[in-house]
């Protein structure tokens, strides 16, 4: 160990004692022991909260983090990675240490400092980078309190070109890091909307015992209503909690205020009836309209929700009525306004668009091909949006909002690619919240085609084609060309995929493997058409006969199951149709026994017990599957299942909360929205009612969820702040697998609707 200089430069603001160690060499000192002030310091989970000037794109795919420095810059600050919000306490000693590499070797500054003007640097040190790379160490002791100060590395002012990487970035010492507690509330979890009166009803006791407790039921009044004994569960693998489940079916009175009372705790009321789902199927639709770009949401349909149309080219907006390719991708611009924003941002993407617009297409089948569909309930005037009242089922109105965006995405003819579709849509950099849709001033751009997006234009518009048919043939006619233009260009461009880097001011939604997209796409183009090309394209895929019905269940970058599950239940002559429909109970069979050996009945268990991100419509699109085979057996079990799935999106869970917003006690009200801001700026709203939370993300890729949740099982991996937008994120195709289930659930009345016969 040899001493460093003491200062460095005129802001130093204290002599702190700096220690610099090319460890390998002498061995890093250890001086301050004590927590890790550092986020994702190890870059295994991608870069974030690490950011970098907007010259430099980090890139952390190889488990560290590095990046093209830019040359011709001059001073240090001209390109920097940082990472804020680190607290220090005055007069504790910090070890700061990391790993870097230079090609070629260059002199970087190390900075802890204050992250605005002065700039006051708390420890400053020089490194002399080397191609091989070192790590380097300091110690310092802190001569302030700060809640959030910042480690930068400043790596501007070359004249030419170069490479920088940095890994294994820690700074320890002083206080530990706040550990978060969520309020959980009584131990016995229950749906805290309600139960149906012929319904399944259970709930799930959170308890040190492991032995069978009595429980009781009490009515509003108090009265106890029905007793009886738990059944140890064990510890739940998806929260870690040692568990009870408590089996009160057999009790079907309707009535309000009902609580479960077991092991001392009294869960929190709920009632048993069956309305609420009839609210809830039009609530999880009407929060699409809200969404809408390109338009203004009226107050007088959404009170409290109105604000100006967004991205029509009214500065400060700079579109989406005339946008440009990105640089180099293409010379025209396109009208590409309209469309639903995807999600908390206000980017738009054909990918995810298009399972979002199925999904409210097939709800809307659904309701014409189920025993127990109702479509009178999704018709003209059910949604209170703006074409209410046109003779058109209102659901179908919503869709067409964005069947019609993803239609304007199409390249032109006679451009270079025309037929396919454009990926994406969004602001060339990222924004900030809160943000009004109106009030965004960054440049859009159109981001290249991709097979992917090729493909869920022809899906969505050859199932468009068939869905419009009885109400506006050029609509429907106008959808099926465009869903064989697509279809062709995607066979004469299968393997054009959008990048993984592309990520900056909007969501990447790459996707490498697009066979599913295919699959999916010949289903529906065959189901609209009956066209042997197409249908020969259903029965030569692999994935036709594959078993695709995975734990994880299917998503906007698996779609294999949208065109399954469309085979199974319209009407066609596709010669293995039965073996469809047995492959599609088959699944569902799986998801039933997921959800059995579940203690709070989750049919979901996906592969190393990682949730995914967005796992609420994980759950959902798997009860989807189980609805599908309630349809087409009429078996009670996959519909018990269904609603077991809604007890645990109610408040059946390990964190004892509603994730629908205004359903149920406690519920997710601050999902991650640069317009439902209320969190940020008291007068913006909070999200709609019927908004669904992204939900536990075991990846937890946001700074927020890294602070408070690190080490979180499963279950515990999700966090009502805006700020999270990793786990709670709201988004159209999120909503889209709600509203679904919903309407499913909304028809089973009392929970015993007649369901369709073998
Ligand atoms: O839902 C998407 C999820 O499957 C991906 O893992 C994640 C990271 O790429 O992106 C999610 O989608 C987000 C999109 O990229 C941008 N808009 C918000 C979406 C929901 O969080």
């Amino acid at each position: 160990m040899f001493p460093g200089s003491a200062r460095r430069g005129s802001r130093l603001a204290l002599a702190a004692t700096v220690a610099l160690v090319a460890a390998g060499l002498t061995g890093a000192p250890a001086r301050a022991d004590g927590p890790e002030q550092i986020v994702n310091g190890t870059f295994d989970n991608g870069s974030a909260p690490w950011w970098g000037t907007g010259n430099l794109t980090l890139d952390a795919t190889g488990g560290r983090l590095c990046t093209d420095v830019p040359g011709g810059t001059v001073n240090p600050w001209d390109a920097i990675i940082g990472q804020n919000d680190i607290r220090l306490v005055a007069g504790e000693t910090y070890k700061f240490s990391f790993f870097a590499s230079a090609s070629p070797g260059r002199v970087v500054k190390a900075l802890v400092q204050l992250p605005v003007d002065p700039y006051t640097q708390y420890l400053a040190a020089n490194p002399s980078v080397s191609v091989s790379g070192d790590v380097y160490s300091y110690t310092f002791t802190s001569p302030v309190d700060l809640p959030n100060a910042q480690v930068a590395f400043q790596i501007g002012g070359a004249a030419t070109d170069w490479r920088f990487c940095l890994d294994d970035v820690s700074l320890t010492g002083g206080a530990p890091p706040d550990v978060y507690q969520p309020d959980t509330g009584p131990r016995v979890r229950v749906n805290q909307v309600g139960y149906l009166p012929k319904g399944p009803k259970a709930a799930t006791l959170v308890t040190e015992a492991t032995t069978a407790l009595p429980w009781q039921l009490r009515n509003g009044a108090g009265a106890v209503v029905a007793s009886g004994r738990t059944t140890p569960r064990g510890v739940d693998q998806s929260s870690g909690q040692n568990v009870q489940t408590i089996n009160f079916g057999s009790y079907t009175r309707v009535g309000s205020g009902y609580t479960l009372v077991a092991d001392g705790e009294t869960s929190r009321p709920f009632d048993i009836r069956s309305d609420f789902y009839e609210s809830l199927r039009t609530d999880a639709l009407k929060v699409f309209y809200p969404q809408r770009s390109g338009v203004a949401i009226r107050d007088d349909l959404r009170p409290g929700y109105g604000r100006p149309a967004g991205h029509v080219g009214v500065a400060p907006n700079q579109g989406d009525t005339d946008v440009p390719c990105q640089p180099g991708v293409c010379d025209y611009r396109l009208d590409v306004s309209g469309g639903w924003y995807d999600a908390g941002d206000h980017g738009k993407y054909v990918v995810n668009g298009g399972i979002a617009v199925h999904q409210l297409m097939s709800e809307y089948e659904r309701s014409l091909l189920a025993r127990t569909g109702e479509p009178w309930k999704l018709w003209d005037g059910t949604l209170a949006v703006p074409e209410s009242h046109n003779k058109v089922p209102d659901i179908l109105d919503e869709a067409r909002w964005e069947q019609e965006f993803l239609l304007k995405m199409q390249v032109p003819a006679g451009q270079p690619l025309a037929g396919m579709a454009h990926h994406k849509v969004h602001d060339d950099t990222w924004t900030g919240l809160p943000l009004l849709p109106h009030l965004d001033g960054k440049k859009r751009e159109l981001h290249p085609p991709s097979t992917a997006a090729t493909l869920n234009l022809a899906a969505t518009a050859a199932q468009a084609a068939r869905v419009w048919l009885p109400y506006d043939r050029a609509f429907a006619a106008r959808n099926l060309a465009a869903a064989k233009a697509a279809w062709t260009a995607a066979k004469a461009h299968p393997a054009v995929y959008a990048s993984p880097a592309d990520g900056t001011g909007g969501g990447t939604y790459d996707d490498g493997d697009v066979s599913d997209e295919f699959y999916w796409a010949a289903a529906e183009l065959y189901l609209s058409t009956g066209a042997t090309e197409y249908r020969d394209y259903v029965l030569a895929s692999p994935l036709h006969t594959a078993d695709i019905f995975t734990p994880g269940g299917f998503s906007w970058g698996s779609v294999a199951a949208l065109g399954r599950l469309d085979l199974a239940v319209l009407p066609s002559r596709l010669p293995d149709r039965d073996r469809v429909r047995a492959s599609v109970v088959r699944g569902a069979d799986g998801y039933l026994a997921t959800a059995a050996a579940h203690p709070y009945g989750v049919p979901y268990a996906p592969t190393g017990n990682r949730w995914e991100w967005g796992s609420n419509s994980s759950i959902l699109n798997n009860a989807v599957v189980l609805a599908t085979a309630f349809d087409l057996t009429g078996k009670n079990t996959y519909r018990a299942a269904v609603l077991g799935t809604m007890d645990y999106l109610l408040g059946r869970n390990a964190l004892n909360q509603s994730y629908i917003t205004g359903y149920g006690e406690v519920a997710s009200h601050n999902q991650h929205s640069r317009w439902y801001s209320h969190q940020l700026d008291a007068s913006l709203p909070n999200p709609p009612r019927g908004t669904v939370a992204g939900g536990a993300n075991s990846g937890i890729q946001d700074p927020l969820a890294q602070q408070k949740l690190a080490g979180c099982a499963p279950q515990f991996c999700y966090i009502d702040d805006i700020e999270s937008w990793s786990t709670n994120e709201l988004a159209i195709n999120w909503n889209s697998a709600l509203s679904w289930v919903a309407a499913f659930v909304a028809d089973q009345d009392n929970g015993d609707a007649q369901g369709r016969l073998p």
